[in-house]
């Protein structure tokens, strides 16, 4: 009988194993499960945001597939297009921009987006409760979809008052502060995606894991170290430089002083990518005002915000050397911003350069 009853027990055990999914994806809950439990702790969430959030998860997977197998889905080349940067249209900024406006359109949360392919904001939804606005960078790191080289997509969430009647560009023109949401997704090694829903909320980081089609958390509250040892700037343009910026960059590479210098350099030309590792490992990683650049080169709403929430919810700083990133009020969609995120330490030593501190 009692040989029975312990039979009985492993039974029950082993079958309490068979139900509980294998190590290594329980270690992550996926993105659904993560956004819905958030959803939960917010009494008078709606589901809007939550499902706004999985659309977007849902959009980053089918960029990611086509980004994957880009040299064998004719997905490498010009569309023939120039944008409203004056750059080439690349297919797969194009895809990818088609991708997330079809993506966002569907549910009816999102009532307007606004992309770098794009030259006007688009209005996705009329419908009462569309009360979002999606910001985006479809395909960030241009210059390197043809090499195989990662890239990403960014993007940054804006919450609209109804009172405001029609929808339109300047009602998206707000500070980054007012964002109620931001990430990026890294096509990369793997595919990650990158998110916090609030300066307070942290950021947290999912690893898409194609044999299953999820995201899965992996890097719960990401923290962006007070100190790194790398910085990544595009030493190419040294010649156009500010002088300041010059003297700083001369810094990083002497030896001494408290910091870890010479600092290692580090330098994809994927922002997302560059930022990416900045955010994990620490440092800084800077797009400053240059000749060719005289307001910078990333673009305020859709490239620098979204990063400077995210480095902010991460514990780090964004800056244009100056101003914090976020408490730019914006004159235009496309409008560009000189730009600095990353260690608290390396940031402020680098702001200590931009003003003449040192
Ligand atoms: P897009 O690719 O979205 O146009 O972004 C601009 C960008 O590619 C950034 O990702 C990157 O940091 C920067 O330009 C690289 O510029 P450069 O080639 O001048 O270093």
């Amino acid at each position: 009988m009692a040989a029975a009853a312990s039979i009985a027990v492993l039974g029950d055990e082993l079958m309490a194993d068979a139900t509980k999914p294998p190590p290594d994806i329980q270690k992550g809950i996926t993105l659904e499960t993560f956004v819905l439990e958030g959803m939960r702790s917010e009494t008078a969430a709606t589901g809007a945001f939550t499902s706004l959030l999985n659309q977007l998860g849902t959009a980053v997977k089918i960029i990611s597939a086509r980004v994957r197998n880009a040299g064998l889905a004719d997905a490498i080349g010009y569309t023939g297009e120039t944008n409203v940067q004056g750059e080439r249209v690349q297919k797969l900024d194009q895809y990818a921009n088609d991708v997330l406006v079809n993506v966002l359109e569907r549910r009816g949360h999102c009532r307007a987006v606004a992309s770098e392919e794009m030259a006007e904001p688009l209005l996705t939804s009329r419908a009462a409760g569309a009360r979002y606005v999606v910001l985006f960078d479809p395909i960030d790191g241009s210059s390197n979809i043809d090499v195989g080289v990662s890239i990403g997509t960014i993007f940054g969430i804006l919450r609209l008052d109804h009172e405001r009647g029609q929808t339109t560009a300047e009602q998206l023109l707000r500070p980054g502060r007012e964002l109620v949401g931001a990430g990026y997704a890294v096509y990369g090694s793997s595919t990650m995606l990158v998110l916090s829903t609030g300066l307070d909320e942290g950021v947290h980081g999912f690893t898409f894991d194609p044999s299953v089609g999820e995201f899965f958390l992996s890097h719960e509250n990401l923290r962006c170290p007070e100190q790194g040892t790398t910085y990544s700037i595009n030493e190419g343009n040294h010649a156009y430089w500010p002088e300041p910026v010059r003297r700083w960059n001369t810094w990083m590479k002497q030896p001494g002083g408290a910091a870890a210098r010479p600092y290692g350099q580090r330098y994809v030309g994927s922002a997302v990518a560059d930022a990416h590792r900045t955010l994990l490992k620490g440092g800084i990683f800077v797009y400053p005002t240059d000749d060719q650049n005289p307001n910078g080169k990333l673009r305020l709403l859709y490239e620098a915000n979204p990063l400077a929430f995210l480095f902010e919810a991460a514990g780090g700083t964004g800056t244009d050397g100056t101003r914090r990133i976020l408490d730019i009020v914006p004159s235009s969609v496309h409008e560009r911003t000189p730009i600095a995120v990353g260690s608290n330490r390396d940031v402020e030593a680098y702001c200590e350069f931009m003003q003449g501190k040192r």
